[in-house]
Formats: C-alpha cells, structure tokens, sequence
C-alpha cells in the first residue's frame, strides 16, 4: 500500500498545471507571464485546496507588465503548461479596474467578480463524467460577451480538479488571472458580483463531491451564475 501511494503522488505531482499564457481570437501573449499574472505555483504546478484562502482569487503576489487588448466577442482561451487531465469544470469571470486605478495594479479585491462561462460534464461510456476540454493542453474556449462594457478588467480562468473531491478540501483550483482592456463593448450590467475568497465554501455541493456517485446534469458548478445579459 505504501509503495501504491508513492506512485499515486508521483503521478498526481505530474499532473499539475498552470495557465501562463492566454490566447485571444488564436493569438497567444507574446510570452508567458506578460498579461497574466505570474502564479506562485509556477515552479511547483501544486492546485490551491482550500477554497476560502486569499490565493483563490489570482494565486499571486505579483501583477504582470503588460494589458491585452481584447475585442468584446472575442473567443479566449489559455495554454496549459501540462495535460489537463483532472476530471472537473472551467470557469471564467470578468472584474472591472475601479475608476482611478489600473489593470497593471489593483488586486481584485471587493465584490466585482461575475462568471461569463462554466462547463457542465457529461457521462462516457466507462461511466466516468468527462468535461469539455478535459486532456487538453489548452482550456476550453469562452467568448467575452458582447454586453460587457468597455474599459480595464482582469480575467480569471479556474479549473477545477474533483477527482479526490470526495474528501474536504481536496478539491484541487488551478487558476490565472491576466490584465486585460476590452473595447466594442456594449452597456451591460454584469452580475451577481462576488468577491473572491467569499464566492466559494469548502463544502458547497461543487467542491466536496463523489464524481461516482451523481448523474452529469447533478453537477453543481461552484460560485454564481453565470451572467446572462
Ligand atoms: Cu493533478
């Protein structure tokens, strides 16, 4: 049994992944790291826990030198430094730099984040629930909605990985956030706005959950709904 967990932590230590580039309309960032936010893992790929940690929110201490462009409808998505292979859904959520600060400075703190885009999964047929995008090296693709409007945001992309999400905070969250300015927006008002830590609880029913035990239309995305204009 010991000699099974050791290569159950190896394998589970290569399966880890960051997010350090973002791709808008198929062109990447220039290099990784410069519209999104270098994330403490970089170097160790380790997924973040607990879900009340302040690391939730960008997985960071650090902001990145440069802002994206990014045309309302655009199609983004991110590389993925490894297979995304864990069983478990993609989110999006957009926040607005306040007036009077920058995307290359503020934190995200506050209520201002709303989700745009989630995925739902499905059963294969070894009755195994699989998501869009799982075994990808790339996360699945989502559009900025065309009612957003204009000005600086950062965007959060979060993967959730469930499978030892049957034991309490052992869900595991890979997530980026990058520095972006949207232009062709419209005059939306996004919601419900949550603040991060805060939208997420260690036992919400998407978080500490059996894959094994629900059918794929059970599944509870954690976090508010997603934006509808
Ligand atoms: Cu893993």
């Amino acid at each position: 049994m010991k000699f099974l967990g050791l290569m159950l932590a190896a394998a589970a230590a290569q399966a880890h992944y960051t997010f350090p580039r973002l791709v808008v309309n198929g062109v990447p960032e220039d290099k990784d790291w410069s519209v999104t936010r270098r994330t403490k893992n970089d170097q160790s790929k380790q997924g973040i826990e607990n879900p009340t940690s302040a690391d939730i929110r960008c997985y960071t201490s650090t902001t990145a030198a440069n802002v994206a462009t990014v045309p309302a409808g655009s199609t983004i998505h991110y590389v993925s430094t490894q297979q995304v292979n864990h069983p478990g859904p993609t989110q999006y959520y957009l926040a607005k730099v306040p007036a009077g600060s920058s995307a290359t400075k503020w934190d995200g703190s506050g209520a201002v984040w709303f989700k745009f885009f989630t995925t739902m999964p499905t059963m294969d047929n070894n009755k195994q629930l699989t998501w869009p995008g799982q075994n990808s090296y790339v996360t699945v693709n989502a559009t900025i909605p065309t009612d957003v409007p204009d000005g600086e945001y950062l965007l959060r992309v979060e993967h959730i990985a469930l499978h030892m999400a049957m034991q309490a905070n052992k869900a595991q969250f890979y997530l980026s956030c990058s520095q972006i300015k949207i232009t062709g927006g419209g005059n939306g008002t996004p919601g419900p706005l949550v603040s991060l830590p805060g939208a997420y609880k260690s036992t919400d029913p998407g978080i500490l959950v059996n894959l094994n035990a629900i059918q794929a239309s059970a599944y509870q995305p954690p976090g508010p709904k997603v934006w509808s204009s």
